[in-house]
């Protein structure tokens, strides 16, 4: 097969911007490892920034801590700006139906993938599916295959420079059939570690409390779930919290990663291929929709005759990824309990809390990366 790009990874970053090559009339190949209803059924990211969607808008959401919840109105504090929750899981479905309504070209479970040549003009991908083996032969190859696929490390590692913190703690997750505590998110900070409120629907709720590395999300029961969410809660809000079975539940790290470059002769990294934030600032998928915006941007105008585009590509997405890691890690800081938090530092939590929500120039700057820097 010859396409012009090759798509290593269909998950959100493949899929995006295998429609955005479409639309630009580029001709591209995803290659997913998975099947299509593995990668339909991952439960992921719930946040979106309105430059990444336009689809439940969300004007605010309220920052819980010292017994009370405080509201950040993202929409009056940004002019207008809002983001909205809308579970990846849908957003992935989306993308795979206008993928298929298209006719356009999918390769699910494709094993042993593999990347070739892209230090020359004729870079080519190679895979075998049910025991046949397959060659793409292509202009570029787009990496999309998040943190543990094949494209970052088909890098040679001396031409690769990673940052990194690994946080000490993780996110207890529960999908259940209830509905929401509330119709906006609730960031909780406690003495005994952090707490999310989310949802998928009105319906359906989403909900997270922090947790210890060890743990193992089969060793919670949903009691011990909704009592522990419960206690970190305000309390008007716990009063109110409905609860029910799980219908999943599961333990994430919490991780802040960044490889540069993101660009390696013809191959171009894109979305948690090349960086991972934790999940508190809600910016990961975010993230991997303004890379591949930038590549889809920067290959139409290579087709039209100027490089300019591929070669700034990845100084240009560094440059708001880590504005989103220095957000999320600043925000991950703020709201969970460390081993050295300490009554001490809990105070100082508090107190950073209470000034954020009370001063016009803090709460501006938190709602001003919350709904996403500029593109
Ligand atoms: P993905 O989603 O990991 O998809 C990569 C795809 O590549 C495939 N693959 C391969 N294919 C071919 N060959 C190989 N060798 C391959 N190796 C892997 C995989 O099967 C998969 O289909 O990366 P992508 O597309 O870059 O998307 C990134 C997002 O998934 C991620 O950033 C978000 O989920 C992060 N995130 C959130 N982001 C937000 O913007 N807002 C949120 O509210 C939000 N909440 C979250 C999150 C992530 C979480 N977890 C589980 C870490 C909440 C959580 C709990
Ligand atoms: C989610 O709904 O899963 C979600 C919402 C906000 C976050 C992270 C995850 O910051």
């Amino acid at each position: 097969m010859r396409v012009q790009v090759a798509i290593v990874g269909g998950g959100p970053a493949g899929h995006l911007l295998g429609q955005l090559l479409y639309q630009a009339g580029i001709d591209a190949v995803v290659i997913e490892q998975r099947s299509q209803a593995y990668v339909q059924a991952r439960i992921r990211a719930g946040v979106l920034e309105q430059g990444t969607t336009d689809l439940l808008d969300e004007g605010g959401f309220a920052l819980g801590f010292g017994g009370s919840s405080h509201r950040i109105d993202l929409q009056h504090l940004t002019g207008g700006k809002q983001v909205m929750v809308y579970g990846q899981t849908e957003v992935t479905k989306d993308l795979m139906d206008a993928r298929a309504a298209a006719g356009l070209a999918t390769v699910y479970e494709a094993h042993e993938v593999s990347l070739h040549d892209f230090d020359t003009p004729h870079p080519s991908v190679r895979y075998s599916r049910g025991g046949v083996e397959h060659t793409v032969h292509c202009d570029f190859i787009a990496g999309c295959d998040g943190y543990h696929g094949v494209s970052r490390a088909s890098v040679p590692a001396a031409s690769l420079q990673t940052f990194e913190r690994i946080y000490p703690f993780g996110w207890l997750g529960v999908l259940s059939d209830t509905p929401p505590v509330s119709h906006e998110l609730v960031y909780a900070n406690h003495a005994r570690g952090f707490a999310l409120c989310s949802m998928r629907s009105a319906t359906r709720s989403r909900y997270y409390v922090q947790c210890s590395l060890d743990d193992k999300a089969e060793h919670w029961s949903d009691d011990a779930f909704w009592d522990e969410l419960r206690r970190r809660l305000a309390p008007e809000l716990a009063d109110t919290l409905v609860t029910g079975p799980s219908i999943e539940k599961s333990i994430a790290p919490l991780r802040s990663f960044v490889a540069e470059p993101m660009r390696f002769g013809r191959l171009f990294l894109a979305g948690d291929a090349a960086h991972i934030v934790p999940p508190t600032g809600a910016k990961g998928l975010n993230l991997a929709a303004s890379d591949v915006r930038y590549l889809a941007r920067a290959l139409a105008a290579f087709y039209q005759g100027s490089s300019h585009g591929i070669d700034h590509y990845s100084a240009t997405c560094l440059a708001r990824v880590w504005k989103a890691v220095r957000f999320s890690w600043w925000f991950t800081s703020l709201m969970h309990k460390f081993p050295d938090t300490g009554a001490f530092g809990q105070k100082i939590q508090e107190a950073e809390l209470d000034y954020l929500v009370n001063s016009q120039a803090a709460s501006t700057s938190l709602a001003e990366n919350y709904v996403g820097l500029p593109l």
